[in-house]
């Protein structure tokens, strides 16, 4: 079984629309829908915004659903001068931004018995870049980071980039890398630029999620075909 997760309904509407959903199930106050990928087993959701949703979500796709992966589609504030509205990136490893214990000498994102930054799955990131290379698509890949805040200013954006040496930001890839690293499953995630994360970040934000769910979405579904067989 594969986990497919979004934040988002609109993150997770253009990818239900490429695939046959042959069972839908209501638990925990969310909706799973149970699908068939080629000869792929597939449960997909949504957790709603934020890490704390996120990883219930992603507790109950690996508890419940019996993912033995989980890949994650969605859209993320730009951090690097170089990510373009519409641009893809990859996480190497995922951070939560928020988590401040620096008062008892901890680094920014440190919890003790746990660590500040969770690694995605080489495999899959290996073949969301033959998929790049392929498809000539661009791909970046690079640290992202997390929080239960949109990120809607330069000074906060730079200390986040200064700190985590983020690439790109939004709310929920720490949590879900945080989970799948205390259940040892695999965890890819994929963003497509929505806004840059500064002043103004919310107009861009509301114009253009649509559009880079799709971009994101689409570019899941061909990382699926990719793993079917090429
Ligand atoms: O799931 C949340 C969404 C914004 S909150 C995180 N997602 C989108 C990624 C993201 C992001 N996160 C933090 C894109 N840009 C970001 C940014 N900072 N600048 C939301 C959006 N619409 C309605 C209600 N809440």
């Amino acid at each position: 079984m594969i986990a497919i997760m979004c934040a988002m309904r609109e993150e997770l509407e253009p990818i239900l629309k490429e695939i046959e959903v042959k069972e839908v199930i209501e638990y925990a106050r969310n909706k799973y829908y149970l699908a068939k990928f080629n000869n792929l087993d597939l449960v997909l959701a949504y957790s709603k915004i934020g890490k704390v949703n996120a990883a219930t979500t992603a507790s109950v796709l690996i508890e419940k659903f019996g993912a033995k992966k989980i890949l994650f589609s969605g859209v993320a504030g730009a951090i690097d001068a170089d990510l373009k509205i519409g641009d893809l990136i990859i996480a190497t490893k995922t951070t939560q931004h928020d988590v401040d214990l620096t008062v008892f000498g901890y680094e920014p994102g440190f919890i003790p018995e746990s660590k500040v930054f969770f690694e995605c799955d080489e495999n899959l990131n290996q073949i969301a870049k033959k998929v790049s290379k392929k498809l000539n698509i661009k791909l970046k890949e690079g640290i992202i980071a997390s929080g239960d805040q949109f990120i809607h200013s330069k000074e906060k954006k730079e200390w986040i980039a200064k700190t985590f040496n983020a690439s790109a930001i939004e709310m929920e890839g720490g949590a879900v890398g945080c989970v799948t690293w205390t259940l040892g499953v695999p965890f890819f995630m994929l963003r497509s630029i929505s806004d840059t994360a500064q002043e103004g970040a919310g107009v861009d934000f509301d114009e253009f999620l649509e559009e880079s769910s799709r971009v994101s979405a689409k570019f899941l579904i061909a990382m699926l075909d990719e793993m079917v067989g090429g």
